[in-house]
Formats: structure tokens, C-alpha cells, sequence
């Protein structure tokens, strides 16, 4: 059986930024996910600095903070059967050669620009989902959406 899950979206800022790929990704989300929360906020440093920590260290940390911070992203947390492993293949490979070479109907094949401005962001594991959920959901209950809310969606 597929298990429920939530998992965490953020659209990059050149993918809000262009009409063609936002549309496409929305479209996309729509039909394959529950759409439990949106909201378009613009990151500062800090936040992405930290929303991106694993990363720190690693040659490319400043630019990803910096390209994060470039424009408004579109944060979503997404539901549905295998949601995390599902987001994760709609987006595909992470470097967009890469993508278009393995998985050229893929969004970070069709809009990613490069390794960097790969389109979308999508939690690896259900683990990191709850974290990353919380990171800009605070108020979100799993609890509240597994046993009550999701039951209406179902409906
Ligand atoms: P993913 O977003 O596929 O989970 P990741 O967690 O390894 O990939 O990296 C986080 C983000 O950092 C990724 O979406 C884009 C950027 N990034 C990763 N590897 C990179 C690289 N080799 N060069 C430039 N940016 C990179
Ligand atoms: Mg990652």
C-alpha cells in the first residue's frame, strides 16, 4: 500500500518569475497532489541560510543563498500517495544537463537552467518533510491533517 504523506515544495525564484514554467509547474502539481498550503514569501539570508544548512560548507552554499534570496519563491506543502519520492520524480535529477539527458520530460529538465536554478526544491525523505513543513508552517498540526482534514479531501 502507498502510504499518505506530506511533503515540501518551494519554487524557485526564476521558475516564479517565468509565466511559462510557473503555469506548467502548477498544472503539473495539480494533477498528481493534494495542494494543503501555499504561500509566496521572498527569503532573507538568514532564512535561507538556514532553511539550506546541510549545505553549508559546500562549494555552491553561497550561491544557492543568494539565488534563493533573488526573487519571491512559492512554498507549498503537497499530499497525496508517496508524495515525497512523487514530487521528487516529477522534478527529476538535480543538475539540469543531467535531467535532460536521463529524464527529459521532467520539470528541472524542461525549466532548469542550471545545477543551481534546477527549477523546485522537494524534501528527500518523509523525515525531512516534517522538518522542512514546520520550517515555514509552524502552526501546521500532521497530527490534525492525518486524522481530520484529510478525511474531507478524501471525500
Ligand atoms: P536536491 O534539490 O535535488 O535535493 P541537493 O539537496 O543535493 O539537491 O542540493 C540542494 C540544492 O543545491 C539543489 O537543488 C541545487 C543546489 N546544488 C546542489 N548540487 C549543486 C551543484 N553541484 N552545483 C550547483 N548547485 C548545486
Ligand atoms: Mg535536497
Amino acid at each position: 500500500m502507498v502510504r499518505l504523506e506530506l511533503t515540501l515544495a518551494i519554487i524557485k525564484p526564476h521558475a516564479v518569475k517565468n509565466p511559462v514554467a510557473l503555469s506548467y509547474i502548477r498544472n503539473e502539481i495539480k494533477n498528481k497532489f493534494i495542494v494543503v498550503k501555499t504561500k509566496r514569501v521572498s527569503l532573507d539570508k538568514e532564512t535561507a541560510s538556514n532553511f539550506y544548512k546541510e549545505h553549508m560548507g559546500k562549494f555552491f552554499y553561497n550561491r544557492l543563498v543568494t539565488f534563493m534570496c533573488s526573487g519571491s519563491v512559492d512554498v507549498h506543502v503537497l499530499g497525496g500517495g508517496g508524495a515525497v519520492a512523487g514530487w521528487r520524480r516529477a522534478l527529476g535529477p538535480t543538475a539540469a544537463l543531467r535531467a535532460q539527458f536521463l529524464q527529459p520530460a521532467c520539470l528541472r529538465a524542461l525549466f532548469g537552467i542550471s545545477d543551481t536554478r534546477n527549477v523546485a526544491h522537494g524534501s528527500d525523505s518523509p523525515a525531512s518533510a516534517e522538518r522542512e513543513i514546520k520550517f515555514f508552517f509552524p502552526e501546521f498540526s500532521f497530527y490534525d491533517w492525518h486524522h481530520t482534514d484529510e478525511v474531507m479531501f478524501r471525500k
